[in-house]
């Protein structure tokens, strides 16, 4: 059995931390829940993550949820895959922006975008502030690319990376070649490609059983 066992349904925010580890190369298992089940509200499952929800992940005696906890965790755990910025280094800084930006701000514009909200709260109370200017701030940090980082990828491009792959198919984030552009090289490296097709067997697989 590998030290890192993946809590995982296919396609989900999951898939997130498939891709991370398929960058990584490190030898990982999968538990396999089926959310339409309701398997990530049985106890034993709420005693690893007791929001219910999946990735969770599991290195030895860790438990780590939220992916992109787990994907920053899994950049410095497993620092010779180069996918982290070093404590010291000058871009360490915007790195964890990044990290922080897509479950903080882009995932939430995108969502109340998808579901709009009755009563629009004061921007200045939204922590992302308003969609518009979300697009726009994360449209000019893909556009000199490849990477967010610039020549390096990083953990930061597999967190945002994942939201705008997704929020490209569910025309969530505007069509911009920003977008396109990046996606498109992303989709290129063979991690994502692995990680893609390994889900895409899952979820058939899940859905003849
Ligand atoms: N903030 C969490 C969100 C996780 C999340 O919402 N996962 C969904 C799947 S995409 C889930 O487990 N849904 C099942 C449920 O809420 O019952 C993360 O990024 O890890």
């Amino acid at each position: 059995m590998a030290t890192l066992m993946l809590y995982h349904a296919a396609p989900s925010r999951s898939s997130i931390v498939r891709w991370m580890l398929e960058e990584l190369g490190e030898p990982y298992d999968i538990h396999l829940l089926t959310l339409t089940k309701g398997e990530q509200h049985a106890p034993d499952y709420l005693a690893i993550n007791p929001m219910g929800k999946v990735p969770s992940l599991r290195h030895g005696d860790v438990i780590i949820t939220e992916s992109a906890a787990i994907c920053t965790y899994l950049a410095d755990e497993f620092r010779e895959a180069g996918l982290s910025i070093p404590i010291g280094d000058p871009k360490r800084g915007p790195y964890l922006k990044w990290l922080f930006f897509g479950p903080g701000c882009i995932e939430p514009a995108m969502v109340d975008r998808a579901y709009p909200r009755q009563e629009q709260p004061r921007r200045g109370t939204l922590g992302y502030g308003d969609y518009d200017t979300v697009m726009e701030v994360t449209a000019k940090a893909v556009a000199a690319g490849p990477y967010l980082m610039g020549e390096q990828f990083t953990a930061a491009d597999v967190v945002v990376g994942s939201t705008l792959r997704w929020g490209l198919m569910f025309n969530l984030v505007p069509e911009r070649a920003e977008f396109a552009d990046y996606v498109e090289r992303l989709e290129s490296r063979p991690a994502l490609q692995r990680a893609v097709t390994f889900d895409q067997e899952l979820a058939n697989a899940t859905s003849s059983s």
